[in-house]
């Protein structure tokens, strides 16, 4: 079954109590059973409810993965992944990535024992140097929030595979529709559901999808244990938003791309991070590994100074200033003090995230109406 179909059907079937075509919104916490342990397949909604059931069988789907769990957060998603490890085990992650994650990693987890390496994937001779004996999971962001570097999944996965470590990879910014880690050798992928699945701007939600039985027990043990599920209607709006995805990508690629070379030939901007871009250096990866480029790009000012980025976002009126990307209204952001403020400088700047640098999650307005807003506002 090819993309669109399974976006609108995976995982669905008419309630088979009323016919009703959409899956119904099972708002109980608990499920009746005729004597004890005999029920229906659900007991507690904490550890299933059907209409999140049918909304992991879908996004599972989406991954061509064998199966999926949902959580109340993307942040939840990747908890749940770090929780299968052990004190002492070694993680090797990209240096680019969402604040929040790499919060998560050095702010929490490293009081746990977890020891975690930052570098740059782009240039895989450095991964080589940084496998050790203990190093047990390859964490990977694809495109990169927000440099929009490109990481070669498949590269990675090899040399993971070669150290015994398993991959995990982010695929929030290109969606299952751009790009699927599962079938380029990654153990697990990764959604913040939120973003592009969602796609509304109206649910904050996470996934984990794999084919391996034993990671989705261990991932499937956590999620009850430890509880991070996400409620009946979220998961509703998520199966509502999930049938359009592969129509809202092909507008947010289009638009991304306008968007992309406008910014390009303007003289007040210094550089454009896109990854259809024939100049952008992991375009080729970009190439092989996704079916098109994406609605995110970032760039930054030729005056370099965090008040010039401010006056130009203060300035736009089609596009929000927010947090968050992947909703169907265009969003603009300023990594350095937003989304990734929990970044040291000195790191942020190695790696190109400078003061000017802005954040666009191009939605899938008129894209002469989100141009017209960029010239106004950059002028
Ligand atoms: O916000 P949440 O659903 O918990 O997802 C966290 C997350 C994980 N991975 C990536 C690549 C992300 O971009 C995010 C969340 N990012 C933003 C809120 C943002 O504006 O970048």
């Amino acid at each position: 079954m090819k993309f669109g179909t399974k976006a609108i059907h995976a995982g669905q079937h008419p309630d088979p109590t009323t016919g009703a075509v959409m899956t119904p919104i099972y708002q109980t916490s608990t499920f009746a059973q005729e004597s004890p342990g005999k029920h229906k397949g659900f007991e507690y909604a904490r550890t299933q409810n059907p209409t999140r059931s049918a909304l992991e069988a879908n996004l599972a789907a989406l991954e061509n993965a064998k199966f999926g769990r949902c959580f109340g957060s993307g942040l939840a998603a990747t908890d749940s992944i770090l929780k299968t490890l052990k004190p002492g085990d070694e993680i090797i992650s990209t240096n680019d990535l969402y604040g929040g994650t790499f919060r998560l990693f050095t702010k929490v987890y490293e009081q746990y024992g977890l020891k975690f390496q930052f570098i740059n994937m782009t240039d895989a001779s450095m991964l080589t140097e940084a496998f050790t004996p203990n190093t047990r999971l390859v964490w990977i962001e694809t495109p990169t929030n927000p440099m929009m570097n490109i990481i070669d999944i498949e590269t990675v996965v090899k040399m993971a595979k070669q150290h015994g470590a398993i991959t995990v990879v982010d695929n929030t910014f290109a969606s299952p529709y751009l790009q699927n880690p599962i079938d380029l050798g990654a153990d697990v992928v990764m959604h913040s559901v939120t973003k592009y699945i969602s796609g509304h701007s109206d649910v904050v939600m996470g996934f984990v999808g794999t084919n391996n039985p034993a990671i989705d027990e261990q991932i499937g043990f956590i999620q009850n244990a430890s509880g991070a599920v996400p409620g009946p209607q979220d998961c509703f709006l998520v199966l509502r938003g999930v049938k359009t995805l592969h129509v809202r990508m092909d507008r947010h690629c289009y638009n991304g791309e306008q968007v992309a070379r406008f910014l390009k030939s303007h003289d007040a901007v210094d550089k454009v991070y896109w990854p259809g871009f024939d100049d952008h250096p992991n375009h080729a990866i970009a190439k092989k590994q996704m079916k098109n480029f994406g609605g995110m790009l970032s760039f930054a000012l030729k005056e370099d100074s965090q008040s010039k980025a401010f006056s130009v976002l203060e300035k736009l009126k089609v596009f929000t200033l927010a947090e968050s990307l992947g909703g169907v209204e265009s969003l603009a952001g300023h990594p350095a003090s937003m989304t990734h403020a929990s970044i040291p400088r000195e790191q942020r700047l190695a790696g190109g995230l400078t003061d000017s640098l802005i954040r666009l999650s191009v939605g899938i307005e008129d894209h002469e109406d989100l141009i017209a807003d960029l010239h106004e506002a950059l002028s």
